[in-house]
């Protein structure tokens, strides 16, 4: 597993926007990179925006704006500089060699990068690590050597910075071997997670999974119907895993599975989402997919597509999905109506895991959907 050598504090947010771009769109956006910036443990000294209609093709920041980035870099000893956008691999290292001149040691991040080393931090069991690995070496290429990586798995280590200076063929061997080794030790843990799916599927038991976008409050109804004691937090990516608990449905007088995983985040890039696949298996067999959506969210909209999307790309929207509006304590006058009728497709109900709102009729809900 990769891991930081020692964790840099210090960061600023590059964003660039299309000029027609909103401001107060533009703060709602740069706010969940600084959000991803404090849950990675860093604190944020600056924010440039750039308004441009097409980034810069060499370094992604126009070249006055590197100017200026350079100059905020030396004078807040800024460590990271993360690009809020997903940004080529090519114009990371261009952005990098240029702030370099004047600051050697200083990382450049694009949003994934960042999401990566978050769960990099987070990550628990095996396969999450090992999901991360193998997501990270496919995202960051070999500039991982770069990035003060080190791989610290046994007889897995090169060192870290360097190699891919000083001999190009040992690096790309090295690169591919580290690939294959993660990918059969991730097809091992998933084929065995498989056999114990199918066992379920065989004894009767049906799945429901708990999806939905980051912070939603998913593991904190999962805790509550599973009577589990999952890490809840009010930090983006506080689950990297999949849990699996049982949730008893009085109606229907039996047991179900019931699961818990990652939260989702907008712009995750295809391959991101499929290195989750096998941490994302219990939703891809489950019989009815709980969505829960942070009703007090201003942005709750754009994050119930985001999901519908990633749900789309893990060829799930044929699945039965309910949308369980969470935190309905933290809102005044909610207009439950207008939601009801707009979302009248999933079947929305609303919940406050908090006051313990709405359970009953969640619990009902999934009992029809699961005997219908
Ligand atoms: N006010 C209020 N806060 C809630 C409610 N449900 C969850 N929260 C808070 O929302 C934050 C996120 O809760 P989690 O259960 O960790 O959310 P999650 O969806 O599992 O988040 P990730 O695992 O990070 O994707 C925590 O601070 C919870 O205490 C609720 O009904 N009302
Ligand atoms: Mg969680």
């Amino acid at each position: 597993m990769f891991e930081q050598v020692a964790d840099p504090t210090r960061f600023m947010i590059i964003g660039v926007f299309p000029k027609p771009a909103r401001k107060e769109d533009i703060i709602i956006d740069l706010e969940e990179t600084v959000s991803l910036v404090r849950t990675y443990g860093g604190q944020v000294f600056a924010v440039e925006v750039q308004r441009s209609e097409s980034p810069d093709r060499t370094s992604f920041v126009g070249k006055g704006k590197v100017e200026e980035v350079i100059a905020t870099v030396v004078k807040e000893n800024i460590q990271v500089v993360v690009l809020h956008n997903t940004v080529k691999t090519r114009q990371i290292h261009a952005l990098k060699k240029q702030i370099a001149k004047e600051k050697p040691d200083i990382l450049v991040w694009d949003r994934v990068d960042l999401i990566l080393f978050i769960f990099g931090k987070h990550a628990q069991t095996a396969e999450a690590k090992l999901q991360i690995e193998l997501a990270a070496m496919r995202h960051m290429g070999p500039r991982i050597y770069g990035m003060g990586f080190e791989l610290s798995r046994q007889g897995g280590g090169i060192g870290g910075v360097g190699i891919g200076e000083t001999n190009t063929e040992l690096m790309k061997r090295h690169w591919k071997h580290q690939i294959k080794k993660a990918n059969d030790e991730l097809k091992k843990l998933s084929d065995e997670k498989q056999r114990q799916l199918e066992k379920r599927r065989r004894a009767g038991q049906k799945t429901v999974s708990i999806v939905g976008y980051t912070n939603a409050g998913k593991s904190s109804l999962f805790n509550i119907l599973s009577g589990k004691d999952k890490l809840v937090e009010n930090a983006l990516f506080a689950t990297l895993d999949s849990t699996v608990g049982t949730w008893y449905l009085k109606s229907l007088q039996k047991e179900v599975m019931i699961s818990d995983t990652i939260g989702f985040i907008k712009d995750l890039p295809p391959k991101l989402i499929d290195a989750f696949k096998s941490t994302l298996m219990e939703s891809v067999h489950a019989d009815v997919l709980l969505h829960v959506i942070d009703v007090s969210d201003p942005q709750m909209h754009e994050k119930i597509s985001v999901v519908e999307q990633i749900l789309y790309e893990l060829d799930l929207t044929n699945r039965k999905r309910i949308y369980v509006f969470n935190k309905v304590d933290m809102v005044k006058d909610l207009d439950k109506k207008a939601i009801e009728q707009q979302y009248e497709q999933f079947t929305p109900l609303f919940i406050s895991t908090l006051n313990k709102e709405g359970l009953e009729h969640l619990a009902s809900t999934v009992s029809q959907q699961l005997s219908a």
